[in-house]
């Protein structure tokens, strides 16, 4: 399992990009109230990563060499959906967060009824964009499948249902971890699903390649539980603290932050295990391994 460490960079360069294009040509496309399209479009274009159509799309690349534009839309759609979890949760019904990637988040700037109706409409948006992109009909009802089971209420709605009523109680290492394979999982777990859709996986490579992306999701959340308490996340020039003690539902809370960083290590480790396995079925794992350096964190 080589990874030449330039791959992945070059492969972010050429995509990230375009799932930028094709968002902003999609919205601008709408046919929708000026104020809305800018609310929706304020926080699609504002800075995100990109972590979940680019993971999408480096499990694609690792079945077969071409990618088209189709299936960058696919991938782009996935990230509509995300922005619209993001401006939720950031409502003060929620997390009440006035800064998101060190902007004002949405509905600071557009008033809470206009953040409630452009994530809304982000939602609604990926699943009308979906139901017309151009590619095989079977496989696309499939996406639409997929995507409403983990968006929805047995998904990341689900998960996050269970993050807010978590705030109340401890909750054990076990309920942690359920919530979190839908609040952070089940997006991430479908960006996988779908490249092993679109690339014709078989069931074996499809359900390893699914593992590996519930251990992404399962390291994506520990990393940022790590994050927050070691305070190395910078917005706006200063480090942001996030007030755990709002909510003690965290990895470093739950077990303190040397298991914490274990369990990383562990979760890690188990996804690597996902890319062998992969790897002796003949898959090609370079940039699925590349991607898994985004969790390296210096230990304190
Ligand atoms: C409102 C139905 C509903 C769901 C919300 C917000 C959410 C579900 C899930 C995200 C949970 C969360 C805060 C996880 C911590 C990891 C994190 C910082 C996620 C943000 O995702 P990134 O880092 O964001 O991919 P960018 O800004 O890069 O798009």
């Amino acid at each position: 399992m080589k990874t030449n460490k330039q791959n992945l960079q070059a492969f972010e360069e050429l995509y990230r990009p375009q799932i930028d294009q094709v968002l902003v040509d999609y919205l601008n496309s709408l046919k929708s109230n000026a104020s809305l399209k800018k609310a929706m479009l304020y926080s699609v274009l504002a800075g995100g990563k990109r972590i979940r159509p680019i993971l999408m799309l480096a499990v694609l690349a690792s079945l077969r060499d071409s990618i088209n534009k189709s299936e960058i839309e696919v991938a782009a759609s996935l990230e509509l959906i995300h922005t619209y979890s993001l401006i939720h949760d950031d409502l003060p019904e929620m997390d009440n967060d006035d800064l998101r990637r060190g902007k004002p988040t949405n509905h600071k700037v557009f008033g809470q009824a206009l953040a409630v109706l452009a994530g809304d409409g982000l939602l609604t948006s990926a699943f009308e964009w979906l139901s017309q992109v151009k590619i095989d009909n079977q496989i696309k009802i499939e996406l639409l499948h997929e995507l409403a089971y983990a968006a929805g209420p047995q998904g990341m709605v689900n998960g996050q249902v269970g993050d807010i009523l978590g705030e109340k109680q401890q909750l054990t290492l076990a309920q942690l971890q359920e919530v979190h394979r839908g609040k952070t999982g089940a997006l991430l777990r479908y960006a996988c699903k779908a490249g092993a859709l679109m690339g014709a996986a078989d069931d074996k490579i499809s359900e390893l390649l699914c593992l590996y992306g519930e251990n992404f999701g399962l390291a994506f959340q520990i990393y940022d539980d790590i994050l927050d308490v070691v305070s190395t996340e910078k917005e706006m020039g200063k480090a942001v603290h996030k007030d755990t003690s709002e909510n003690k539902n965290t990895y470093p809370e739950l077990l303190g932050l040397n298991k914490a960083y274990s369990k990383l290590e562990q979760t890690i480790l188990a996804a690597k295990k996902n890319l062998a396995d992969l790897e002796a079925e003949g898959i090609k794992t370079d940039l699925l391994l590349e991607l898994l350096d985004y969790f390296e964190i210096k230990e304190p």
